[in-house]
């Protein structure tokens, strides 16, 4: 077996059997050779989407091998329950409110500020090949943004040498990809526009032209038509560059086992973030009917497919030793998200959010508890673990794993080291626990406090037909006899309510220079 020594291989410290929750005093080193990291990130799939966790109607074997194989988190989060803020925690190590990040259209500037330290920028300094692949979401350009002109500032400008994007989601335009701030496929004679505000270039839409369309809309989304799919946003050109959707799991499937083919000899970091299960859902035809769920199940069995071309491609180069995988997801689950693709109507007894209440958008736990799952062979012993665990904390983890030493980082509030909760050293991680969504609950022990709000979104509700967990009160909910946050008693517990509630201010007044806990 070819055993990889990277020249760059470094002490890192493990192993420790004291520590305080915090702790990055570790008192025994050991020497390891450097990992590459992979984060496979899925879009919009639930705690309960997975075969491991009960899913009904779809299978998910590749994802099952890592978490019968890894280390399983029955308590991890993303930071919030939509994307673009969840994306923003887990690269730059900070919670969206700081940045009052929302999901963004598709010609929104970069979000994260160049000059931060990002998950990407900590692997790239300590001499890893850094790669991104598929879903952004996080902006592009300065606001002056032109699609025909190399983008700039992007991936690059926070730390990933190589990037193949969807510069939004699937569902917005423009419907092309992103290689290196290039449009991939352009065509220098057909310029690609793009406006969020009017439809300016007078092209189709989904909201006049329904005969053109193979996936019916049901909310937003029908604007420009782009493969038979109307989408949020209006764009004109870049014919020869238009995406098909049911290619894009192999598109970006091909674009990451690529990536790892060229860095086999040295160590790499890729962020590899699918589309799937994320509307539409357009699944190549080999995985129509592979679930009993529809469109929503096929895209999940999709999805497994990709998780399963990775660990393959690791294997057969003799890379999964030595390689860290990372299984999560961006948010909760949702059925209708604005097309007409019955995923609600098929569902069955299959329950996307797994034991929990809400899904995508809500407050509730299944907004932001996902499949979260932590597998490197021989290095991460199989196991379940109940620590409550944040995305936000990967980027002072994994400072910690490669030897980044962020002790003067201060553009870094809200990530912590929790390398030996999820290496499966340490059973406890988190003792507070942020979960945003359009207003902030936090976690301790058995206790969540949501936090009030000044108006409930009706949309939530009435567009997409579930629960937003909001109230204009403030909640409490005791999750160790009550999983399902289905009684508030706030009236009965109001010193922890308040304690909690001053706690959450503390974090939310946390800046550079008193960090967060
Ligand atoms: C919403 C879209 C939804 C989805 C979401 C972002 C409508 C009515 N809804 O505005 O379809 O795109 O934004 O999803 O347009 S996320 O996973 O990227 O956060
Ligand atoms: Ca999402």
């Amino acid at each position: 077996m070819k055993k990889l020594c990277y020249s760059l291989s470094l002490t890192v410290l493990l192993g420790c059997t004291s520590l305080t929750k915090e702790s990055n005093a570790t008192t025994i080193s050991t020497t390891i050779q450097k990992p590459n990291v992979i984060i496979i990130y899925a879009d919009d799939l639930g705690y309960g989407d997975v075969g491991f966790a009960g899913a009904k109607g779809v299978s998910t074997p590749h994802i099952d091998y890592l978490s019968k194989n890894g280390l399983t988190f029955m308590d991890g989060h993303c930071s919030s329950a939509t994307c673009t803020p969840s994306r923003f925690s887990l690269l730059t190590g900070n919670h969206a409110f700081r940045k009052n990040a929302r999901v963004l259209p598709g010609d929104a500037p970069l979000l994260i500020d160049t000059s931060a330290t990002t998950l990407a920028s900590i692997f790239q300094d300590k001499g890893y090949t850094t790669g991104v692949i598929g879903k952004w979401h996080l902006g592009l350009g300065d606001g002056h943004l032109d699609w025909n002109k190399t983008i700039s500032p992007g991936p690059k400008e926070i730390g990933f040498e190589y990037s193949f994007l969807i510069p939004a989601t699937g569902d917005r335009v423009p419907c092309v990809y992103v290689e290196n701030g290039d449009i991939y496929n352009a065509d220098p004679k057909d310029p690609i526009k793009v406006n969020y505000k009017r439809n300016a270039f007078g092209v189709k839409s989904g909201l006049d032209n329904p005969e053109l369309l193979t996936l019916e809309w049901a909310h937003g989304h029908n604007q420009s038509i782009v493969n038979g799919i109307s989408r949020i946003g209006y764009m004109q050109g870049g014919e020869s560059a238009l995406w098909k959707d049911e290619n894009m799991a192999d598109t970006l499937t091909d674009k990451a086992t690529q990536f790892i083919e060229k860095n086999t000899n040295q160590p790499f970091f890729l962020y590899f973030a699918f589309h799937d299960i994320h509307v539409p859902r357009v699944p190549h035809p080999r995985f129509v009917g592979k679930s009993k769920m529809g469109s929503r199940g096929d895209a999940i069995a999709q999805m497994d497919w990709c998780v399963g071309q990775i660990i393959e491609k690791l294997r057969t180069l003799d890379l999964l030793e030595n390689t860290l995988i990372v299984f999560s997801s961006d948010n909760g689950p949702i059925l209708d998200d604005g097309y007409k693709d019955k995923a609600s109507e098929l569902v069955g007894f299959h329950a996307p959010s797994g034991p929990f209440s809400g899904t995508k958008y809500s407050t509730f736990e299944g907004g932001t508890r996902v499949p979260f799952i932590f597998y490197w062979d021989k290095h991460i012993q199989p196991a379940v673990s109940n620590a409550l665990v944040s995305q936000v904390d990967f980027l002072a983890s994994f400072a910690s794993l490669i030897g980044y030493d962020m002790k003067d980082d201060n553009s870094v509030i809200d990530s912590k080291n929790y390398l030996n909760a999820f290496l499966g050293k340490e059973k406890t991680a988190r003792e507070y626990l942020i979960e945003e969504s359009y207003t902030l609950a936090i976690r301790h022990k058995q206790w969540k406090f949501i936090e009030g709000v000044k108006k409930i979104p009706s949309w939530i509700e009435e567009e997409k037909g579930i629960n937003p967990g909001l109230s204009l009160k403030d909640q409490l909910f005791q999750l160790d006899q009550d999983s399902s946050e289905s009684m508030n008693v706030i009236e009965h517990y109001p010193e922890i309510a308040a304690s909690l509630k001053a706690e959450l201010q503390n974090i939310q007044k946390a800046n550079k220079q008193s960090k967060a806990q």
